[in-house]
């Protein structure tokens, strides 16, 4: 089955937020950010803005008739700037006017005075001003106090990771329209209807009931949209409230990249005790997370940075912390991977120094630490069904590992200025919200007389494929053709309480949601038929291509008469169907539990060519090894594997966020921010599914997909490293993320560019 949104995308007949035509008497709305990045407001001055022509309303917090507060885990984070603003584009005011041009030319005029306080941008100062969101956290496996004295090596190092812009096609956006007795609807770009719903109501002072949203599909999320969809939602019904009129706000590209949080900074350090045969036996890990202005899902990321600290390897004795650090850049956010990139980073690093110590092969450390059935995580839960080893060496085997090594050398050894380069990357991502209770998921089926069914779920389609794997499903729980299925828009009046489509469990939740219905209704139909047909056993009634088969013969009934014929006799033909993921807790007083379901696998040989003279790279290959149990649908996978990875690449070489000591962004715009290209992307990008591993818990043997891939790409980093040790061995090169060009460069040339860095031929 081809992806069920293609041909809409291709024509250009798919809709997003503002291509609905807009009801005639519809406003936009501008928000006027913050200029200064940490202060008290002395004075705002709207005067001039609502005496613009053309200008409806100018709101500022003193106009918001409920609580002035988006936060979700910690309600730390108003709607609009209320006495202090705490980073540059923080909202202060909302100018509605009859286009977003007016709206844009008003916000223009408003006048602020702020008396400038201290900005941090450094995860580490904000750590040492006790500048730290919610409470620090710290997993512990053994007694790493106790191991390092048994080592035979302990090595110490830092990591500073750049955060990553999630450049979503669709920028943020949301239209609300005021209904009867002052109820409103909003139409979002949100991963998260339920907390757009929930804020509004709180910031409008309504009930939940009086707040509907809905979203029909996403221009992209990739973690931007699970919370930071909230505040435009809020504003824009706001808007509403106040004008009584429908009101549209869309940011402008400069405007999405200034005032929205991205991918954590972290700054790590580590240290890694080795046996000489390359044995890890203990590891600490200290991260200070780059939280921004307010909490967001900080608190949330910082968990799973140490869930995944020590990705995919057992070691006896660990001891990972972290601390969540507000600093005066927009809050930071979910971003594919969710804090666990950063995690296996920093342990990636800790390997790469150990194996440079020990003068071994990284690959042979990393080999020889793989998880193994039964090893315990460091929060307490064990390897079931692990496939490190079995990944890894299929890997090995399938792209000939031990021949990339030979090659690798015979090139280096042969060349000056070029040197190649490759790394293994090993990956082990948990599948489940790690806090826990949000792994449960709704879903609403009906069934028409003629034949046709009805979904909604709480899934959004983000560009993932939910819709597509929903139909899949719902084709094939139903035994009928998938035309016959239709996945509605995401409505929170059709589905309450939803989780957001995250955690790359959004088919696993909802599919198993929408399964559970789906059976009610054919539990009741087969019984029906069992009647009709006069046959002893309803459980041996299937049905397979809209035939109503009974114990795998032909009945003569096809779905279409049994439908219509159920409906004659007053059968019910909707339900809902409720899932919560069975066996997963946590004890956040211990920090041990089973917090995931279960675990996905995978490996990526990646290898680049390195020009040591000017810094440019290409990235020649990555072939990957990948679990993604008994997929529902191969391309749609796929292209998750291979957009997760160039992500991941991007993340890790070109996509350099750089703000100023004021706290300004001066990579706010995508000709300063790059991300990768088609030209960018390996020239050879193999991608191989691992046979025989379904998971009982997916729909149909199904595993999660959608983030896992991304941490391939972190093999790009030290496969460059690769390639600069090559080159220039004794030089210290930094664990400094992202490696970009003018990094290399200035990694293999320390003592400064211009000078020739060593005698001809000296090295190789
Ligand atoms: N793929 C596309 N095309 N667009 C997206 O926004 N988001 C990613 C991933 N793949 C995303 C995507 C992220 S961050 C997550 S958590 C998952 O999709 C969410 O969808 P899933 O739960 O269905 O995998
Ligand atoms: N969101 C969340 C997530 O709230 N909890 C998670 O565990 C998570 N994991 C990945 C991505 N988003
Ligand atoms: Mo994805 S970071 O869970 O939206």
């Amino acid at each position: 089955m081809k992806r069920i949104d293609a041909a809409l995308h291709t024509t250009g007949e798919a809709q997003f937020v503002d291509d609905v035509p807009p009801p005639a008497d519809m406003l936009h709305a501008a928000v006027f950010g913050s200029p200064v990045a940490h202060g008290t407001i002395l004075m705002l001055d709207t005067s001039a803005a609502r005496a613009t022509d053309g200008v409806v309303a100018v709101l500022t917090a003193a106009d918001i008739p409920g609580e002035n507060q988006i936060g979700s885990i910690i309600q730390d984070e108003p709607l609009l700037a209320d006495g202090a603003v705490h980073y540059i584009g923080q909202p202060v005011a909302v100018v509605v006017a009859e286009s977003s041009e007016i709206a844009r030319k008003g916000a223009h005029r408003i006048k602020i005075d702020i008396e400038k306080r201290p900005v941090i941008t450094d995860p580490r100062e904000a750590f040492a001003q006790g500048e730290i969101i919610g409470t620090p956290r710290t997993f512990v496996l053994g007694d790493v106090e106790a191991a390092w004295a048994k080592c035979d090596l302990v090595l110490e190092g830092r990591c500073d990771i750049g955060g990553q812009e999630h450049v979503y096609l669709e920028t943020q956006r949301a239209r609300a329209v005021p209904l009867e007795g002052g109820v409103v609807r909003v139409y979002a770009s949100t991963q998260s209807p339920y907390a757009g719903q929930k804020a509004i109501a709180n910031v409008l002072g309504l009930a939940n009931h009086n707040v509907e949203v809905d979203v029909k599909r996403l221009g992209g999320g990739f973690g931007g949209k699970e919370d930071q969809a909230t505040a435009w939602s809020c504003l824009v019904a706001l808007a509403a409230w106040h004008t009584g009129k429908p009101v549209e706000l869309v940011l402008r590209r400069d405007e999405d990249l200034r005032m929205t949080g991205k991918r954590h900074p972290y700054s790590s350090d580590f240290k890694i005790g080795v046996m000489r045969d390359g044995m890890i036996r203990a590891y600490e890990a200290k991260h200070y997370q780059n939280a921004g202005a307010a909490a967001d899902l900080s608190t949330a990321v910082m968990e799973r940075t140490l869930f995944h600290s020590t990705n995919s390897y057992f070691i006896p004795h660990v001891k990972a912390f972290a601390a969540s650090c507000r600093t005066n850049l927009p809050p930071n956010t979910a971003f594919r991977g969710f804090g666990g990139p950063q995690g296996m980073f920093v342990i990636e690093s800790a390997i790469a120094k150990a194996a440079e110590a020990l003068g071994m092969p990284r690959e042979a450390i990393q080999r020889k630490n793989l998880l193994e059935d039964g090893d315990l995580f460091p929060y307490g839960q064990r390897v079931e069904r692990g496939e490190a080893t079995r990944t890894w060496d299929e890997a090995a085997a399938a792209y000939d590992l031990p021949g990339l090594r030979q090659r690798i050398d015979a090139f280096n050894a042969a060349h000056f200025e070029t040197k190649k380069g490759f790394a293994v990357m090993p990956i082990c991502f948990g599948i489940s919200f790690t806090t826990t209770f949000m792994n449960q998921a709704s879903a609403l089926v009906h069934v028409y007389t003629d034949g046709s069914v009805s979904v909604t779920t709480g899934g959004i389609e983000m560009g993932q494929g939910l819709t597509t794997n929903l139909t899949s499903i719902a084709a094939q729980a139903f035994g009928i053709r998938p035309e016959r299925i239709k996945v509605e828009s995401t409505n929170t009046t059709r589905v309450a309480n939803m989780s957001p489509s995250a955690a790359s469990a959004t088919t696993l939740l909802n599919g198993n949601a929408m399964m559970i219905a789906i059976e009610q209704i054919m539990d009741r139909l087969k019984t029906f038929a069992a009647g009709e047909i006069h046959v002893p056993d309803p459980a041996k009634i299937t049905l397979d291509d809209e035939a109503v088969l009974y114990d795998g013969s032909e009945t003569g009934w096809t779905w279409a008469r049994l439908v219509q014929t159920a409906y004659l006799n007053r059968i019910g033909l909707s339900a809902h169907g409720f899932f919560a993921t069975p066996d997963i807790y946590f004890d956040k007083k211990k920090e041990t539990g089973r917090p995931f379901a279960y675990h996905i696998y995978g490996t990526a040989i990646t290898e680049v060519t390195l020009d040591c003279l000017r810094g440019v790279y290409d990235i020649e290959s990555v072939k990957i090894v990948h679990d993604l149990g008994r997929s529902i649908n191969k391309l749609v996978d796929l292209g998750q594997v291979e957009g997760g990875l160039a992500q991941g690449l991007g993340w890790m070489t070109v996509e350099d966020l750089q703000y100023n000591d004021e706290g300004r962004l001066l990579s706010g715009a995508l000709a300063t921010y790059k991300v990768p290209d088609a030209y960018f992307m390996p020239d050879d990008l193999q991608v191989r599914f691992l046979e025989d591993a379904e998971e009982p818990l997916g729909p149909y043997g199904s595993k999660a997909v959608g983030e896992p891939p991304l941490m391939y790409g972190i093999g790009v980093f030290f496969a460059l490293r690769h390639a600069m040790r090559a080159f220039r061995g004794a030089v210290d090169l930094a664990f400094t993320a992202p490696l970009t060009p003018e990094r290399v460069l200035m990694g293999l040339h320390p003592e400064g560019v211009e000078a020739p860095p060593v005698a001809f031929g000296a090295e190789g």
